[in-house]
């Protein structure tokens, strides 16, 4: 099929700025879902609020426009009561990990098989650019005019700790990568976290003096490099991308079923 088939045109057109990233993202991860052959009809894809979210409503499969920061709650609703459909969630990195981190690292612990695509602009973009966990020291933000003082988040780490069986980071400037990054994650059994770091030159990208959205682009370019390459031991600031972890691990709706038979085979 082509990309228009799978996009809701009476949507259109987006919310999205000029130079925004989240088009990239649902544009190679429509990319993705037409490389492995899956029926729009098998997919659900349920999202929370932000500028990253809006990716439910422009793409034609079941979807569940949620509340922020719930999505994943939503999902594993969804997930349980039909295993056997295809379930992917995109967020922000507000919605995956400020409101929504709770969700996100209980999901993860369960190692229920979704796909949970963080698209990490590093801030806030649909309400106006306040700082998220993913902000970082000493950047700026409309809610740290005088330079944020918390730590980011490293989404990896934090994955890899509450239990999710796939880890990945990927940017929207490596597009081939990032799609065979979104295949293998929608078809591992499991809970599989993709971060793609994306640009949002209207907020993070003007606040914090990186340029347009070229420029944003490029810094991901030089500023990242291939999980364990030798550049990182002699740069610890550069950031890795690729597959961290892909592990096979009991799955949380499969467990589930199985209780269900030893709880039948009592009674
Ligand atoms: C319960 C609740 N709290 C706060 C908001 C306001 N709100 C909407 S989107 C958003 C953050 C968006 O940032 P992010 O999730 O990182 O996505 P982005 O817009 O950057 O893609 C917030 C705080 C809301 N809609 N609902
Ligand atoms: S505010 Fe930022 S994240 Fe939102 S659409 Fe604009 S560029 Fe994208």
């Amino acid at each position: 099929m082509a990309i228009k088939d799978y996009i809701r045109e009476r949507f259109m057109p987006h919310i999205w700025c000029p130079g925004c990233g989240h088009g990239i993202v649902m544009n190679h991860l429509i990319r993705a879902i037409e490389n492995l052959g899956l029926a729009k009809n098998d997919i659900v894809m349920a999202t929370g609020i932000g500028c990253s979210a809006r990716i439910g409503g422009y793409l034609d499969f079941h979807t569940l426009h949620t509340l922020h920061g719930r999505a994943l709650a939503f999902a594993t609703g969804v997930k349980l009561a039909r295993p056997d459909l295809t379930t992917i969630v995109p967020m922000g990195d507000g919605d995956a990990l400020a409101i929504g981190g709770n969700h996100f690292i209980h999901a993860a612990r369960r190692n229920i098989d979704i796909t949970a695509i963080i698209m990490n602009n590093n801030i806030y973009g649909m309400t106006g650019g306040q700082f998220s966990p993913l902000s970082g020291f000493g950047k700026m933000a409309t809610t740290a005019p005088f330079g944020n003082i918390y730590e980011a988040f490293d989404i990896v780490l934090l994955s890899k700790g509450a239990g999710a069986s796939f880890v990945a980071r990927t940017t929207t400037y490596h597009v081939n990568a990032m799609t065979e990054i979104l295949e293998k994650a929608i078809t591992h059994k499991g809970f599989s976290v993709v971060e793609i770091l994306t640009q949002c030159p209207t907020y993070f990208g003007r606040k914090n003096r990186m340029g347009d959205s070229v420029e944003m682009l490029n810094h991901y370019k030089t500023n990242t490099v291939p999980v364990g390459s030798k550049k990182k031991k002699e740069n610890p600031d550069l950031i890795e991308r690729g597959i961290f972890i892909q592990e096979e691990r009991p799955e949380y709706c499969a467990e589930y079923e199985k209780v269900i038979e030893r709880a039948k085979g009592r009674i």
